[in-house]
């Protein structure tokens, strides 16, 4: 006997960029009996690459444009409005860069992740290679995070490490952190898809129910 078909939990992803994280997670999805579905890509710029990768994998797209909005809370608005359109289950960021407003943030409590380019809780925000190759840090990586109000302070669920090498600029750095990130977001995504994540309150992860004592880190090879 077949087992009774069961809805795939949803995934949006918002990107901005090239999209590489976005290609990873599309790959990922692809394997067989994924326990996810990417049902649409999002981006606030037109030209996105990112819009080009879903298009060619037969994704919906939908483009909101910020230059077109007189605010913040104008162009959170239609995003939002564009994103419960696709009534995600969760919602992923990859490489999406404007900062959300705490109302949309608040309607995807819990169903939203990040990955950001540094080891958090070092290096919130923007330009993290250079400030991590100008604090002289001799490791560096990513984080892999729940969106909450808090910019790049929600909790944080998993890292991978990279070793910065003396001759290292920003750029190429940036393209081992990528690599790394390709590797790891690709993990987390399913963790949750598979119902093993979950965010408590604020600030606590419970893993298979259960808090995690520390955050997961891959460390550099
Ligand atoms: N929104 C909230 N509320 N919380 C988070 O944790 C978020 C978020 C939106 C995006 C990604 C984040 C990153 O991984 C992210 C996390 C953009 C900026 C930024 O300063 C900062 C952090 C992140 C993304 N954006 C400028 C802005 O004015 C625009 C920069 C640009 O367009 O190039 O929005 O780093
Ligand atoms: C990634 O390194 C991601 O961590 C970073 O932008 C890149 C996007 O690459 N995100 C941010 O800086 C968010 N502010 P991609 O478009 O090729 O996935």
């Amino acid at each position: 006997m077949q087992a009774a078909p069961v809805d795939k939990p949803r995934i949006l992803v918002l990107a901005s960029g090239s999209g590489t994280n976005l290609q990873a997670l599309i790959e990922s999805t692809r394997e067989r009996d994924y326990p996810g579905e990417i049902v649409a890509v999002g981006s606030n710029r037109p030209q996105s690459f990112a819009l080009e990768r879903a298009a060619q994998a037969g994704i919906e797209t939908f483009t909101v444009d910020h230059t077109r909005f007189e605010s913040r809370e104008a162009f959170d608005a239609e995003l939002r409005r564009q994103m419960e359109g696709y009534q995600p289950d969760l919602v992923v960021l990859a490489g999406f860069m404007r900062i959300l407003t705490p109302e949309l943030v608040r309607a995807f409590q819990g169903r939203m992740l990040n990955v950001h380019p540094s080891l958090l809780p070092k290096y919130r925000g923007l330009n993290t290679h250079q400030r991590a190759i100008e604090a002289g840090d001799l490791v560096h990586g990513v984080s892999v995070h729940f969106v909450t109000e808090d910019l790049d302070g929600g909790p944080v669920i998993a890292r991978a490490e990279v070793e910065v090498r003396p001759d290292d600029s920003p750029e190429t750095l940036a393209e081992r952190v990528l690599q790394q990130e390709h590797i790891l977001y690709p993990i987390v995504v399913r963790w949750f898809c598979e119902g093993r994540l979950q965010l408590a309150g604020q600030d606590r992860i419970l893993f298979d129910g259960q808090p995690m004592p520390t955050v997961m880190t891959l460390p550099a090879s």
